[in-house]
């Protein structure tokens, strides 16, 4: 897969993803990241990117020109139209599923803006989706765009190193994660659980996914609700909640 990213701010956004899981799968040639600054693409002497916004008020808005000729610059060199994406707490709210899809595509552009916004016309005529990751507000895009390249690298094909761990991650079956322990498996802080220690691969995978249900249940009983469980959940949620009774 391949991302082009437009931002003040390459450098911010190449160590961001140079590193760790995504950094080697842009090693192994599996994510291929572009970034283009719209400063280079500036055409007066000062080499201007922001202008005050019309109406007054404090701050900068964004050219048009500049990102539009280095949105431009990304696009020269594709077939078809590529998916851009605009990062801002206006968007749509990132869930995993979101990742998903967005994980299947060939190419994606990514819009970082800077200072108090981006001219509006640029969004309506540029932009085909407007993406959150959150309720609070940054200084600018290139973290959620990091954000974003990090969660859709990952899930590409051989990034990670044990071929499972994507599925059983959190959220890949709209659950949280279960408890996960390491040694020594007594401790002052306390035991390990007794069945992660049985060799019984049916029971460890059971308490597992009991664990997940549960811990779902106590922190986001939203994310519950938009499931379907199936009889055995059900099952393992039950039991769950009847060993927390007090
Ligand atoms: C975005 C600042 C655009 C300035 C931002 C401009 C954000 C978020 C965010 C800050 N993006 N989810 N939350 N962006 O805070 O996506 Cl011009």
């Amino acid at each position: 897969m391949r991302i082009d990213v437009i931002t003040l701010f390459p450098d911010f956004v190449a160590q961001c993803a140079g590193i760790g899981v995504i950094g080697r799968a842009q090693e192994r040639g599996l994510l291929a990241l572009h970034a283009w600054n719209p400063r280079d693409y500036a055409t007066d002497a000062y080499r201007r990117v922001d202008e005050r916004p019309f109406g007054g008020g404090p701050g900068m808005v964004m050219l048009i020109d500049p990102l539009r000729a280095a949105l431009n610059a990304a696009r020269a060199a594709a077939a078809e139209p590529v998916k851009t994406i605009y990062l801002s707490p206006q968007g749509t709210r990132l869930d995993q599923a979101k990742v998903a899809e967005l994980a299947q595509r060939e190419r994606i552009i990514l819009l970082c803006g800077r200072y108090e916004g981006v001219d509006e016309r640029l969004l309506r005529h540029e932009v085909d989706e407007e993406l959150s990751i959150g309720d609070y507000v940054l200084s600018g895009g290139e973290l959620p765009a990091a954000v974003l390249i990090d969660a859709i690298g990952r899930l590409q094909d051989g990034a990670l190193n044990d071929a499972d761990s994507a599925r059983q991650d959190s959220f890949s079956d709209g659950l949280l994660d279960c408890p996960h322990y390491t040694r020594p498996e007594r401790h002052g802080l306390g035991d390990v659980p007794q069945v992660l220690m049985s060799g019984d691969h049916a029971a460890i995978a059971k308490w597992r996914r009991k664990q997940a249900l549960g811990r779902t249940w106590q922190r986001r009983p939203d994310l519950l609700t938009k499931l379907k469980l199936n009889r055995e959940d059900e099952k393992l949620l039950f039991e769950f909640q009847e060993d927390t009774k007090y």
